[in-house]
């Protein structure tokens, strides 16, 4: 028998209880997070149970929003909420107010639903500024501020991934103990990879440098292999393979939409968040992703996220483009 190997196998890290063990690093620390992610863990629960049966989508998208706004403000412990489906922020009524502000898109890629394809939730959770009302200006904060991000990915599997700030730790759904498990941990992105991830379908409209690095993938200068190209059009999934296996993921400006599609608050800052801690970088186009500071809820950037290595080249060819 090897017993190695069952005490590793019997000896269960669910996600309470390694935040639980992070918490005891931090003596001040009154449990406020864990409990606030308890909530957050209950509805990507509840989202891969309804997207495993099979809900269509509108019904869904509308189903998760109710359910984490109701768990975020039931757990007593956030004060502003932003979410991808409600036009204003939600500010949770004194009584149940807490320190956190949690930005948040219930179910990305929805859009894929009826045809089975990965979605998730994006998360990303701020403290608020200190002492007075809450206002817009807590969650209108650089996404470096962000003190946890994570998603979910409701696939073959459902997949929790969360970086509390120091480093990046992936938890799998044991459906029969109704726990996420650590199954990937400390996640490292590769520092280069061979994927390339992107809607081609608006190259005619993309500016000189984000033409000129998808060119340089299909057919390198250097000698180097070409990359392989992979897109799915659901963040979590092509994120979730990025981090994974390396590469880099687009989702430039171009002439159509100045400012790309993803969501600052929701999608580009926790991805971001995500891929700094796994040692990669994200980039928009002008600078680091997370020292933007938006200025509206639901603003949109370009984003370009991923190796190290892989964005160092995107950013040189923006800068080589700025010096002409
Ligand atoms: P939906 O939620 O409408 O499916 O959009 C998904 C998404 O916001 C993001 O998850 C994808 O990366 C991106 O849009 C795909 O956009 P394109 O369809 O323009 O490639």
């Amino acid at each position: 028998m090897d017993y190695a190997a069952d005490a590793q196998r019997t000896d269960l890290m669910t996600i309470t209880r390694f935040v639980l063990n992070e918490q005891s690093k931090h003596p001040e620390s009154r449990g406020d997070f864990t409990i606030l992610l308890s909530h957050i863990v209950l509805g990507c629960k509840f989202v891969c149970s309804a997207v495993n049966k099979g809900e269509e989508q509108k019904k869904l998208d509308v189903l998760s929003n109710e359910v984490f706004v109701k768990a975020l403000v039931s757990s007593g412990r956030t004060c502003i909420l932003v979410s991808e489906e409600d036009e204003e922020a939600t500010f949770v009524e004194p009584s149940k107010r807490g320190r956190y502000c949690v930005v948040f898109d219930p179910l990305d890629g929805s859009s894929n639903i009826d045809c089975g394809v990965s979605i998730g939730t994006i998360f990303g959770i701020y403290s608020v500024k200190d002492g007075g009302e809450p206002t817009l200006d807590d969650v209108l904060q650089p996404g470096k501020n962000m003190v946890a991000a994570g998603y979910c990915m409701y696939g073959s599997s459902c997949t929790l991934v969360i970086s509390t700030g120091s480093g990046v730790n992936g938890f799998t759904l044991d459906p029969s103990l109704g726990e996420f498990i650590l199954t990937h941990p400390d996640i490292e992105i590769p520092k280069k990879g061979k994927i390339y991830s992107v809607n081609e379908g608006n190259a005619k409209n993309w500016d000189g440098p984000t033409a000129k690095y998808v060119e340089k993938c299909k057919f390198p200068i250097d000698g180097s292999s070409s990359k392989s190209l992979r897109y799915i059009g659901s963040m979590v999934a092509d994120v979730h393979r990025t981090l994974l296996y390396g590469g880099i993921f687009l989702y430039p400006a171009d002439k159509k939409s100045p400012n790309g599609k993803l969501r600052v608050l929701y999608e580009v800052f926790p991805m971001s968040f995500l891929m700094e801690q796994a040692g990669g970088q994200a980039f928009t186009g002008k600078q680091r992703a997370l020292d933007m500071v938006p200025k509206k809820i639901h603003e949109r950037s370009p984003i370009f996220l991923g190796s190290y290595d892989d964005v160092e080249e995107i950013k040189a060819l923006y800068a080589a483009e700025e010096n002409k």
